[in-house]
């Protein structure tokens, strides 16, 4: 679609729900003040072989890092290892003590990672009304500090799209409904309950390790594709988190207006539903695949970063 015909987010989202004031004016969480220990202890009773299976991608992949365009991949250096010692120059410790340090150099979404509800906006406005020039130099608020220091924990499941469509693989560009999840979610045979948190498998990542540069061309991730009704199942549902195996989410062109990433503004600048991106759910999956258990115990809680527009994180699932 050309640009020119490709209409404001303003326009697309001006009947779109908001949750703007649900939780006060203070609020930076959102969604997630819908798990509480209620949920938690809900979430825990589904704890039954104590199977655990971290979802977090690794940081500095030899084989890559897979990230949104125009974001490059973390770099880690060496500064001490045992290479240290073999200069005269070297610092000497008490004792003969030796150690290794190192650093990365990282896109805080560069990896798997939760972003922060004000990571997003369009309109002047970031979630809860927030000014958006409450972030320029940092997230003054809405930053992912507050939700690092929430946590996130409560019943989550998984609904394997890929698997439901018979590929190892969604395509580029290929989207997908609430209505699919739930279709997706009765062929598991498990039930989508309100306040959980929702994982979606699409394995799409896999074409980034087999295509190399290539993946990058007509960039267009597939995912979720907005509609009015899809952002009031998610609001109706009170889901407090989306967690995908894909840099972004959602389909990163929306096929019907041209526009990028409108969930993101539909769903986590609107609503307050963490965006949780890049997970890595092979494992996962394929152990749902094979004892049938798709919900289970979800805990995760991203770095604590001062003024962050998002942080890493490694989400846990156990079973
Ligand atoms: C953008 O918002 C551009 O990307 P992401 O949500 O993947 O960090």
């Amino acid at each position: 679609m050309p640009e020119a015909t490709v209409p404001d987010l303003t326009e697309i989202l001006k009947d779109s729900p908001s949750n703007w004031g649900k939780w006060g004016p203070d609020d930076e969480v959102g969604s997630l003040n819908y798990l509480g220990a209620e949920q938690v202890l809900a979430a825990a009773q589904l704890i039954r072989t104590g199977k655990v299976f971290t979802l977090q991608r690794l940081i500095g992949d030899p084989k890559g890092d897979p990230v949104w365009p125009g974001r490059s991949p973390a770099e880690r250096t060496q500064i001490m290892d045992e290479a240290t010692w073999d200069t005269d120059d070297a610092p000497a410790f008490p004792g003969g003590l030796h150690y290794a340090d190192d650093k990365i150099n990282c896109f805080l979404q560069g990896s798997t990672q939760y972003d922060a509800l004000g990571h997003v906006w369009f309109d002047g406005q970031i979630w809860n009304g927030y000014d958006c020039r409450t972030t320029v130099g940092g997230l003054d608020k809405a930053s992912v500090e507050p939700i690092a220091n929430k946590g996130v924990v409560g019943r989550a499941v998984l609904l394997d799209m890929a698997r439901f469509r018979g590929k190892p693989n969604l395509d580029k560009a290929e989207t997908y409904t609430h209505e699919d999840l739930q279709a997706c979610a009765k062929a598991q045979g498990v039930t989508i309950e309100k306040r959980d948190i929702i994982l979606i498998r699409t394995n799409f990542l896999k074409t980034f390790f087999d295509l190399g540069d290539k993946f990058y061309e007509g960039f267009c991730e597939p995912g979720l594709v907005y509609s009015p009704e899809l952002v009031h199942w998610f609001q109706d549902m009170e889901i407090p988190n989306l967690v995908t195996d894909t840099i972004a989410n959602e389909v990163t062109t929306d096929p019907n207006n041209g526009a990028a990433l409108v969930l993101h503004n539909a769903l986590m600048r609107n609503l307050g539903i963490t965006l949780t991106e890049i997970c890595d759910l092979e494992n996962l999956a394929e152990d749902c695949a094979a004892d049938g258990q798709y919900a289970f115990f979800y805990a995760a809680a991203p770095l604590k970063v001062a003024k962050g527009s998002g942080a890493p994180v490694n989400p846990i699932a156990v079973k």
